[in-house]
């Protein structure tokens, strides 16, 4: 039995019914749902059943049937990559279902479809994403991706603009901020994780060991650094700009060449505008300096470390574009109201306090990059990219390049001015040897 979660005083989530599912039970409780058994085609007893999640937290069941599958994601009560002695809130399922909501109206084609909430069971049943691959796993076997930063642009734009007080009105962001802010625990891990852990001894924290001893203690000891990271965090706990995905790493997409979806928001918050876009940029740099480790006689990965740049630069160019275009076209926010710049003058004032912003929010995101790319280095949870090569003298040559570039981006953040820079450094301490 599990306990009942209270969330904003009136909602509950799991309770004495909840139980974790399994391959047979996750029948029984899609059976009685009309829609679930619809999509799936044919009697219960003839459908199969693959528990796949590899996350840090959850169960995920891909069940599939005569016309076709899903997915039955559901929250388990601890943190499933440390087991039951790290107890975690039901709730978390409950967030990530109205984060997917919203998501939903806000860009529907880049999310999985929504079939059912299970509130007892803490289970979401959604979409099974065929033949998508985890874009980590893809960005590890050098797969390219020609709509990513695009679409991953698109996502973030459309998200973050209509979820903001420009797009949309001051009543339902005050209302959706109040929600998501009991999303108190997973938003907790964030902080901890993110920006304090790495940065401090900690019994969580993981490094390539001896290999990165040195460099975690110059981390611990690096005062300029550790202000970066705690204004970070402070950034993260006190600007609710707009609904965040709030883990928007290359786990938490699936993609094939013509096709997008961003999953698992389970982590949503309001937060800065920046946070999501530098998971993802951080995320496109892990893999960036991991590919070293990943090269071959036959492939040496140059040119696909060159399209993960590429990547990194039309993204960064396509989401200024296209939120600029949302805040032109004008939203539904109680902010930058249009009447009040209808004039010659306000319009041209606009105009230049539009491209400020986006200059500020290119700071805050190089900052977070930075600081996404160190916490899975040096903290709990890293990344396969990196973990996947198992010579660790080489794993840690990849590692100690990524930490240079993270603690450049947390560091001087404010000194940037292009994402073309961010390329440059990339590149040039890919080429510099490492100590
Ligand atoms: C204990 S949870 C560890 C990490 O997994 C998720 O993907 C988040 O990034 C979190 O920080
Ligand atoms: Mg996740």
């Amino acid at each position: 039995m599990t306990e009942q979660t209270t969330i904003a005083g009136s909602r509950f989530v799991g309770g004495v019914d909840y139980k974790a599912l399994n391959e047979r039970s996750v029948i029984d409780f899609l059976s009685p749902l009309h829609n679930a058994s619809t999509l799936l085609g044919g009697a219960p007893s003839s459908w199969t059943v693959r528990e796949v999640g590899d996350g840090n937290l959850n169960l995920v069941f891909i069940v599939k049937g005569s016309n076709g599958g899903i997915v039955v994601k559901q929250a388990l009560p601890y943190v499933r990559m440390v087991g039951e002695s790290w107890p975690l809130p039901l709730d978390r399922a409950y967030f990530e279902h109205e984060a997917l909501k919203i998501q939903t109206l806000a860009a529907p084609h880049l999310v999985p479809k929504l079939y059912h909430f299970d509130t007892m069971q803490a289970a979401c049943v959604m979409e099974l994403l065929e033949p998508h691959l985890i874009v980590r796993k893809g960005l590890i076997k050098g797969i390219r991706y020609p709509k990513l930063a695009a679409d991953i642009a698109e996502f973030c734009a459309l998200t973050l603009f209509r979820t903001s007080d420009l797009g949309s009105p001051a009543s339902e962001k005050r209302e959706r901020q109040a929600r998501f802010s009991h999303n108190i625990t997973l938003s907790k891990i964030t902080e901890d994780l993110v920006f304090t852990d790495p940065y401090r001894l900690s019994d969580m924290n993981l490094w390539t060991t001896p290999q990165l001893d040195k460099i975690a203690a110059a981390f611990r000891a690096d005062a300029p650094l550790k202000l970066a990271a705690q204004e970070l965090k402070w950034m993260f706990l006190s600007r609710g700009e707009a609904l965040l995905h709030g883990d928007l790493h290359t786990g938490s997409i699936m993609a094939t060449e013509t096709n997008t979806r961003v999953i698992d928001p389970e982590f949503a918050v309001f937060g800065p505008m920046g946070f999501d876009l530098g998971a993802f940029m951080a995320n496109l740099l892990l893999a960036f300096f991991a590919q070293e480790g990943h090269a071959t006689e036959r492939d040496d990965r140059q040119s696909y470390r060159a399209w993960i740049l590429d990547t990194l630069e039309s993204f960064w160019t396509l989401f200024g574009q296209k939120f600029l275009a949302l805040w032109n076209k004008g939203g539904d926010g109680d902010a930058f109201l249009p009447p009040l710049f209808a004039d010659d003058t306000g319009e041209v004032a606009l105009e230049a306090y539009r491209h400020m912003t986006m200059a500020r929010l290119f700071h805050d995101a190089i900052g977070f990059t930075g600081a996404k790319m160190a916490r899975r280095i040096l903290g709990l949870a890293h990344v396969e990219d990196l973990e996947s090569i198992t010579d660790t003298d080489r794993r840690a040559k990849c590692e100690k390049r990524a930490l240079k570039m993270a603690r450049a981006l947390m560091v001087g953040r404010n000194s940037f001015s292009e994402i073309s820079e961010i390329r440059d450094i990339a590149e040039t301490i890919a080429k510099e040897p490492v100590a």
